[in-house]
């Protein structure tokens, strides 16, 4: 059996982060914990682009930019949407989620889905740095892990 490992590759990354400007206070703390991972393994500042959006819903679509132009090895999408009582958390975050699995398929690039769905603003800032770790942070792992993964696959 040839097991592939998950690994973070050896070799240089561009990525490209994607981040909701709704609820900014939070998503500020997932951009910087995303920041903090890339740069302690190795992503120079030079190779990331960091582009914010107005929300959630236009994730995927900045994520798509970037997925076509083909410069970036991995898309990082950042957001938070928090319930507040009206239907529009389902819209939002189902349409996000939907979209950015979507751009990843379609362009065979890790798109990471780095969005908070929270019931409250409580569990969000828990999950941006202030108890549960950092979203941000994870997220960015999984990016270089997923570049990771398909160059060993790619080189089959
Ligand atoms: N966008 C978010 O990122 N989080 C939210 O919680 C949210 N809520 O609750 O409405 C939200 N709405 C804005 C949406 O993402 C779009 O920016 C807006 O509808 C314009 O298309």
């Amino acid at each position: 059996m040839n097991e592939l490992p998950l690994e973070i590759p050896e070799r240089v990354c561009h990525i490209a982060i994607v981040a909701g400007e709704f609820n900014h206070f939070i998503t500020q703390q997932l951009v910087d914990g995303a920041l903090d991972a890339l740069n302690r393994n190795g992503v120079p500042e030079s190779n990331i682009t960091l582009a914010w959006v107005p929300g959630a819903f236009e994730l995927p679509l900045a994520a798509n930019a970037f997925a076509s132009g083909g410069r970036h090895d991995a898309v990082i999408a950042l957001g938070a949407v928090i319930r507040g009582g009206t239907p529009h958390f389902d819209y939002v975050a189902g349409e996000c989620s939907r979209g950015l699995a979507q751009v990843g398929l379609t362009h065979n690039l890790p798109v990471i889905f780095g969005v908070l769905t929270t019931d409250n603003i409580d569990q969000a800032l828990e999950r941006a740095g202030s108890g549960a770790g950092n979203k941000g942070f994870d997220t960015a792992i999984a990016a270089l892990q997923m570049i990771g993964l398909l160059d060993r696959i790619h080189a089959e």
